[in-house]
């Protein structure tokens, strides 16, 4: 029994060799699992199910032919593909997930998250946040054309680009208050997360209890991937043909 996870490959024309990447794994390997979760950003950027993106078709077909093979496909929105909706979900055949959630992952409770939740440090970004999971200002924003949302994701890119470069490092990070909180509501020794781009295990000592956080690795010079199986977990690199 293997469980899959991948997030941040935020797939963009400009970089086709990891949408490459993606569809190897999604014609291959993923079929020996049982169960494959995508925690977010999987795109670079999404402004509603009616963008006729390459990229977009390619991916729903290569999802929809797994999961017609009886995989199970879990989607969780990351920051900057929040507006995916029910309707491109259903096209791929993958279900959508709250963030956070909790699973039982061969056995163990875990949490899973995209993992901006945890940046508490980063307030300008967690009021954005905020704002944008309304669904109202969700629907005034769909409602614009097509050609419109292009223009003003663009924009909020750029914004998050200059706002990146401008805030230090450890704001951008996972807040160690935020982690031992989570560990505590949800009562669970594991959570697994993406978004920071800084893969690895982590180990905490809450409550005379140990609890691992593992974080998932963006797609950017190598793909990322987790897999969980009766072994325990491995965090595994996938070569990207640039
Ligand atoms: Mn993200």
């Amino acid at each position: 029994m293997t469980t899959l996870f991948i997030s941040d490959l935020h797939l963009d024309p400009s970089r086709p060799a990891t949408t490459a990447c993606l569809l190897d794994l999604l014609a291959g390997p993923a079929h020996t699992a049982e169960s494959l979760y995508i925690l977010g950003d999987l795109f670079e950027s999404w402004v509603g199910d009616d963008d006729p993106s390459e990229a977009g078709v390619r991916v729903a077909d290569a999802l929809r032919r797994l999961s017609d093979t009886g995989v199970a496909i879990y989607f969780m929105r990351g920051n900057r593909d929040f507006l995916l909706g029910a309707e491109y979900a259903d096209r791929c055949g993958m279900r959508l997930l709250p963030d956070p959630c909790v699973i039982d992952l061969h056995g163990t409770p875990t949490l899973l998250l995209h993992g901006d939740l945890l940046c508490t440090d980063d307030h300008a970004y967690q009021a954005w946040r905020r704002q944008s999971r309304q669904p109202e200002w969700q629907a005034a924003l769909l409602e614009q054309p097509l050609a419109a949302r292009l223009a003003l994701a663009a924009k909020a890119r750029d914004e998050s680009r200059k706002h990146q470069q401008g805030a230090a490092e450890a704001i951008m990070d996972a807040a160690t208050t935020t982690i031992a909180e989570l560990f505590r509501l949800y009562g669970v020794e594991r959570m697994i997360h993406g978004h920071t781009h800084r893969p690895g295990f982590h180990s905490y000592w809450i409550d005379a209890r140990v609890r691992t956080r593992i974080v998932l690795g963006d797609w950017h010079v190598h793909g990322s991937l987790l897999r969980a199986d009766a072994d325990g977990l491995a965090l595994l690199r996938l070569p990207i043909e640039h």
